[in-house]
């Protein structure tokens, strides 16, 4: 793993908007499902995930769920739900009332809010299904009392026919009801459009290929969508006495998301430099996915000196990493500081795999710098606020006129008159009283 200046490294990275080609092929894609709706559906399932399917089987049965449980192991069964009662658990505690506040006047203003009524969670098939994000999909739209959560997830699961049980049983055990074996940008267009078979959903959320990620920016405005996750990050701010064999696996823990992760060490201590250096070195081929891990560490990889730590906390702040973990003796002390990071991991015990599984925080996080106005997956995602206007009598008389005057600013009079119409009203209405 190399080891520079941080002056030295690029802080950004280029966003993927797609190859003409694939964008056309989405755009077509769209097209068919908005004008065919099943029958396209069906077709492109056909030639994209290789499975014939009627309308009748888009749907999954409740057996095969059942078949899935005896599939999983007691264990797996066991830290699943555990994990979910965590995250549901950090879910509730975002939740917001809604809230009405009566002036002396007799005005009342609010805000009420609501649940969407209608989420579809896209589950990938292949490398990237992970059990644990159908978790953090659903769990917070639950929170949030959507009644209608719907998954779709490919037909076949790395080439082979059906879905994967592990997927099947988070998602029953997340408490989904309805879920489709579609995938790709016509699954994404099914749940925006709607079909015959699949009514159509609010907002789509949950990660995919760049179909899947172009087809989402395609029907976004007649759906609302999850921001675009880009490869996973991680940054550890850390000096001389962070232990360099747990440094080292945390920044291979998610180099062997994908060639693109990103792991980047910094620090003011030259010492731990070379220490995590040598432990990534020796830690890496021990792991199975190493040649993913590999990749990721020397293209995207990088231990990064600085002077001092506050010199640390700059760079973080202009990297706006997804996740950062502090390895200083008093993380607490920096916590202060740092402005833009997704998720913050304090502390020794606090290894990136704790959020990413377990402790009940989102594991979908702003990506590529987005953490500098983004945040992490949460329920207010999931619900949306309508605001409420109950003016008085009283209230009325005395703002009027201002109304009429920035109405008539604007050149609207029409706006004027509504609000002159009834300042005219009360005013007769006095003088005949
Ligand atoms: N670290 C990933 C989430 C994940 N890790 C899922 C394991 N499974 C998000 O960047
Ligand atoms: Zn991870």
């Amino acid at each position: 793993m190399r080891i520079m200046r941080a002056e030295q490294f690029k802080l950004s990275r280029e966003v993927e908007y797609g190859t003409p080609e694939q964008n056309e092929s989405v755009r077509q894609t769209v097209e068919a499902l908005r004008t065919r709706g099943d029958e396209a559906l069906l077709e492109l399932t056909e030639r994209y995930d290789g499975v014939r399917l009627s309308a009748a089987q888009l749907r999954v049965g409740e057996e095969e769920i059942q078949a899935a449980y005896s599939r999983v192991e007691p264990d797996f069964l066991e830290a699943l739900r555990l994990a979910a009662a965590n995250i549901r658990a950090y879910h509730e505690r975002q939740k917001r009332q809604s809230w009405m506040d009566v002036q002396p006047d007799g005005t009342m203003l609010g805000q009420v809010i609501r649940p969407l009524k209608r989420v579809g969670v896209y589950v990938p098939g292949g490398k990237a299904a992970y059990p644990s994000s159908v978790l953090m999909n659903v769990i917070p739209a639950q929170v949030a009392g959507v009644p209608e959560i719907v998954m779709v997830t490919p037909p076949a699961t790395g080439g082979k026919p059906g879905i994967d049980p592990y997927i099947l049983v988070a998602a029953a055990e997340a408490g989904v009801r309805e879920m489709y074996r579609i995938g790709g940008a016509q699954a994404v267009a099914a749940l925006a459009y709607g079909t015959a078979t699949i009514p159509p959903v609010d907002k789509i959320t949950g990660p995919g290929n760049i179909y899947v990620a172009l087809a989402k920016r395609a029907v976004y405005g007649a759906v609302d969508i999850d921001s675009l996750a880009g490869p996973s990050e991680i940054a550890v701010l850390a000096d001389e006495t962070a232990d360099p064999a747990y440094v080292a696996a945390d920044l291979l823990s998610q180099a062997e998301h994908d060639e693109m992760a990103s792991s980047l060490l910094i620090t003011p201590s030259a010492a731990l430099a070379e220490a995590v250096a040598a432990e990534v070195e020796r830690q890496l081929p021990l792991l199975p996915r190493a040649a993913i891990a590999r990749e990721s560490i020397d293209r995207h990889g990088a231990v990064l000196l600085v002077d001092s730590l506050q010199a640390g906390v700059d760079v973080v702040n202009r990297l706006a990493p997804e996740h950062l973990e502090i390895m200083t003796a008093d993380p607490m002390g920096l916590l202060g500081s740092i402005e833009n990071a997704g998720a913050i991991f304090l502390g020794p015990y606090s290894s990136e795999p704790v959020g990413d599984y377990f402790a009940g925080p989102n594991h979908i996080i702003p990506t590529n710098g987005t953490a500098r106005f983004s945040s992490p997956v949460n329920v207010d995602d999931f619900v949306k606020k309508s605001s409420l206007i109950s003016y008085s009598r009283e209230a009325l008389l005395r703002d009027g006129a201002h109304i009429m005057t920035m109405a008539r600013h604007e050149g609207l009079e029409g706006h004027a008159r509504a609000i002159e119409a009834r300042l005219d009203k009360e005013a007769a209405a006095g003088a005949a009283g």
